[in-house]
């Protein structure tokens, strides 16, 4: 398949594109266009570092190559700097724990920008900036930022160097930490030089914690900013982020290229850039799926990717926890990566009980941040025993007893760490070629309504339900308590253009493969309650259960089976009778009847309400989107 420049996605005129930059190869015979509509000239990478050190006036500066001596070396610094804490050598080897600022603990959504030409091209979800404007400003803010200190230049690749389905760029940054951190998240390497060098598009990606050193003035352990700025150039694939060392804001491989940059990318040249885990699922038979699933946050993403089936035979392997970037392969599938190598999860809640491969993926070579700290140099962390230690150093550094009224760990600490260390990792996770993908899952957290599992009947029907993903409220600080949270694609905060433009890009990605090999679509939720408020789905291993369902519905959608496997409801197809496997399972008839309800009132509500949301995104909402729901309330109705 080909996929011609869609005058709709032009960004700059044809007339400003210099022509000797469109590169139009075909890498490892992946179709689609390499060639950016919207591309921007091809940058000097030498000239940019230059440039960038002349505005920020670092003291030195220092080119990566990605090597295990000069991370050791940075940790080494850190550590006697005071940034970071060795762990106990014979509990957590080779592990560090770092204390941020008790400021700078999280994404800061009110300060990430989306500076398109267009205010409409960045949509009403997303903070826009004009770009000429937001240059000016960071021009200033920038200016001497990086004084006193060294400036770190890290050329790294998403997905694996060199491959058909990845992306490279090149972070300065004044924080070794985010260099570290880099190495773990990304492939560091000098060969990445060579590919920009050669003419590939890059990312120039520029951070500074925004804490210029004075002379003969002691540094702290993490230095940052109160003024603090995230910002995305979609049109020209530039990142600037200032003020912060959290992960989030600061590893810029991450959120601001591989989600925010790289969509806007996927969007002009046919692939997709998405918020997902992945992961391989293999049957008693030793057959393989593939599984790409999009969740919001805080409904466990990463103890899915990490999923250890109570289904006996089965098996499902990690290749991903956050990010897939998926790409119409020669096969005409979609082939799909994890454009990370590392992981950046949420301590807290990670126990033997919800997931038992990430507590043994954490047992060496782990930097922790924000989490708290024993008596015997390892760490701790609310969830991860069943009691807490009689006494620790929380996460600001003060002492801490389970009497105190705080947690002990942030509830947004993080454990930074290699993919490859898990024990779970499929072998293919490092394919340059990627997966076959056939299914994609959409996730919602929802205590009444939405269904454990249900399939879609059309790829139009799935686009429908990753637009309407939603949550309900748990903590009344987030808003009303039940109040529905809206995260399309669970890429609300991500997504680096016009969320309803991101629909229309799936449906047209979706037409363009052949419907045999198009991936099938489900929505599940492992959060339905019950009237006394208990969770009704055990969850955790037992979601094998409906994993299971799915791939046998793949099977059956290949006519490798030709059993009944699922009846029609007016949200999609759910399991028939039998067909869902509860043996041994103690969930009674009436659970489940429960877990698969479809209240008519509510749901038509609920239609009410998702039809005012497509209206705030204006005429840019697809019309098939639009039919959809036209069709969900006629069913209901
Ligand atoms: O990660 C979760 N998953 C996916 C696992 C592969 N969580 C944790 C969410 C917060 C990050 C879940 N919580 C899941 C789930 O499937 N389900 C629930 C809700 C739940 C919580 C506890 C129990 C049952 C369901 N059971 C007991 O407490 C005994
Ligand atoms: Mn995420």
């Amino acid at each position: 398949m080909t996929f011609t420049a869609n005058p709709r996605r032009t960004r700059l005129a044809v007339a400003e594109l210099a022509p000797d930059t469109l590169d139009r190869t075909d890498p490892a015979g992946f179709p689609g266009t390499y060639a950016p509509p919207s591309a921007v000239p091809h940058r000097d990478a030498r000239a940019w570092v230059a440039e960038i050190a002349e505005l920020t006036q670092p003291d030195e500066i220092v080119w990566c190559d990605g090597s295990p001596e000069e991370k050791q070396r940075l940790i080494d610094g850190m550590v006697e700097a005071g940034t970071l804490t060795r762990l106990n050598e014979e509990k957590r080897p080779n592990s560090y724990l770092a204390r941020s600022n008790p400021s700078d603990v999280a994404r800061v959504e009110s300060r990430t920008f989306i500076c398109s030409e267009r205010e409409t091209d960045a949509g009403p979800t997303n903070y826009w900036r004009d770009p000429a404007e937001m240059r000016a400003e960071l021009d200033e803010v920038f200016e001497g930022s990086m004084r006193g200190r060294t400036m770190y230049v890290v050329p790294f690749s998403m997905g694996p160097v060199g491959g058909p389905i990845s992306q490279v760029g090149i972070e300065v940054t004044d924080s070794p930490y985010v260099v570290v951190s880099m190495h773990v998240m990304t492939r560091v390497a000098s060969e990445v030089l060579d590919l920009i060098d050669g003419g590939q598009q890059w990312v120039p990606a520029v951070h500074s914690v925004g804490a210029p050193l004075s002379e003969g003035v002691q540094d702290v352990a993490w230095p940052c900013s109160d003024t603090k700025y995230i910002v995305h150039y979609p049109e020209s694939r530039e990142i600037w982020s200032y003020g912060s060392g959290y992960g989030g804001n600061a590893l810029l491989g991450k959120k601001c290229f591989a989600l925010r940059i790289a969509s806007a990318m996927a969007r002009d040249e046919g692939w997709l850039a998405e918020h997902m885990l992945l992961i391989r699922v293999t049957s008693p038979e030793q057959r393989q799926y593939h599984l790409a699933a999009a969740f919001p946050s805080a409904c466990g993403k990463t103890n899915l990717a990490m999923l250890q089936p109570t289904v006996p035979g089965w098996k499902v392997e990690t290749i991903g926890d956050d990010i897939v970037w998926m790409r119409p392969g020669p096969d005409g599938s979609l082939r799909a990566i994890n454009p990370e190598a590392g992981f950046f999860g949420v301590a807290p809640g990670t126990g033997v009980e919800t997931n038992p491969t990430a507590i043994e993926t954490l047992t060496h070579d782990v930097i922790f941040t924000n989490v708290a700290l024993t008596d015997d140099g390892d760490v701790w962390w609310e969830g991860l025993t069943p009691e807490p230690p009689e006494h620790l150093i929380d996460w600001q550094g003060n002492d801490w007893t389970p009497s105190s009224d705080s947690p002990a760990a942030h509830p947004n600490s993080r454990f930074t760490v290699a993919a490859a260390q898990c024990p779970s990792i499929a072998d293919v996770w490092e394919d340059p070629a990627g997966v076959s993908v056939d299914a994609i899952v959409f996730g919602g957290r929802r205590a009444s309504n939405v269904p454990l599992v249900a399939q879609a009947t059309s790829w139009e029907h799935g686009v429908f339900m990753g637009a309407t993903i939603s949550s309900e409220q748990t903590a009344a600080a987030e808003g009303a308590v039940g109040e529905l949270r809206r995260d399309p694609f669970a890429m609300l905060p991500f997504c680096g253009y016009n969320m309803a433009d991101h629909w229309s890009h799936w449906l047209e990605v979706g037409a363009g493969i052949d419907s045999a090999k198009r991936p099938k679509v489900f929505c599940v939720n492992w959060f339905r309650k019950d009237a006394a408020g208990k969770f009704i789905w055990p969850g955790f291993g037992e979601n094998s259960r409906v994993v299971k369902w799915i791939a046998e519905q793949v099977d059956r959608a290949r006519g490798v089976r030709t059993d009944e496997g699922a009846v029609p409801s007016p949200v999609g197809l759910l399991p028939a009778p039998g067909a869902l496997d509860v043996n041994g399972l103690d969930v009674s008839d009436d659970e489940l009847a429960a877990l698969f309800d479809v209240p008519t009132g509510a749901w038509l509500a609920e239609a009410e309400l998702t039809g005012e949301f497509f209206d705030t995104f204006g005429d840019r909402t697809p019309a098939a989107l639009r039919a959809q729901l036209d069709r969900l309330t006629d069913q209901l109705d």
